[in-house]
């Protein structure tokens, strides 16, 4: 094999997990501090430790975040867990760039993919093994984690796509997904 014509450019994914390998995988780590405002009950979020551990990323940007024509490869993977009735979930977002669309494809768990346009009108996606979600452009998205095991799906967003988290930091989505006698169901925020 000539020196230069075969190569991997990005890295690995392990399909049993939708894990990244490599050397340009990046990592981040959200907590429950870090998501004061974002469930319903302020006063059940309080009493979850601060450092527990909600949702981890990893992503392989081939291309610097924020430049146009590029996309962006990820998983997220999501804790079971409850606050309060309310299942652990994503903070959420709406893409910076509005005809920026993205998908989602779930590897192991289950839970629901919650969208909503800019006009409120929110609707929920069944998530489970093997179900590939397209989260059209102008929609924001939050994944919620309605089972006992962890909730993993990877991701493809174009590279400036941009993440406005303010939207939904102030106003949230009008759906929520909580646990009502042992099951999800998606209710009226
Ligand atoms: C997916 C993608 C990422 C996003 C992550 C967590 O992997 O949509 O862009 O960062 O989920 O979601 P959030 O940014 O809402 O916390
Ligand atoms: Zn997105």
């Amino acid at each position: 094999m000539q020196d230069g014509f075969v190569r991997n450019s990005a890295g690995d994914v392990n399909w049993s997990d939708g894990s990244l390998s490599g050397t340009d995988v990046k990592e981040s780590t959200k907590t429950m501090g870090q998501l004061r405002g974002i469930f319903r009950s302020q006063e059940d979020w309080s009493m979850i430790p601060p450092e527990q551990v909600v949702y981890r990323v990893q992503w392989i940007p081939p291309v610097a975040e924020g430049t146009e024509g590029g996309l962006i490869w990820g998983n997220t993977t999501i804790e079971p867990g409850l606050v309060g009735d309310e299942y652990f979930m994503t903070h959420g977002h709406f893409h910076q760039i509005s005809n920026r669309a993205e998908f989602y494809a779930t590897v192991r768990g289950t839970g629901y993919l919650v969208l909503m346009d800019r006009d409120r009108k929110t609707w929920a996606e069944p998530m489970s093994p093997g179900s590939i979600h397209y989260v059209h452009a102008g929609l924001a998205h939050r994944a919620v984690n309605c089972g006992e095991d962890p909730l993993r799906f990877v991701a493809c967003w174009p590279s400036d796509a941009g993440h406005d988290y303010g939207s939904i930091a102030e106003r949230g989505f009008s759906l929520r997904v909580v646990c009502r006698d042992g099951a999800p169901s998606v209710i009226a925020a």
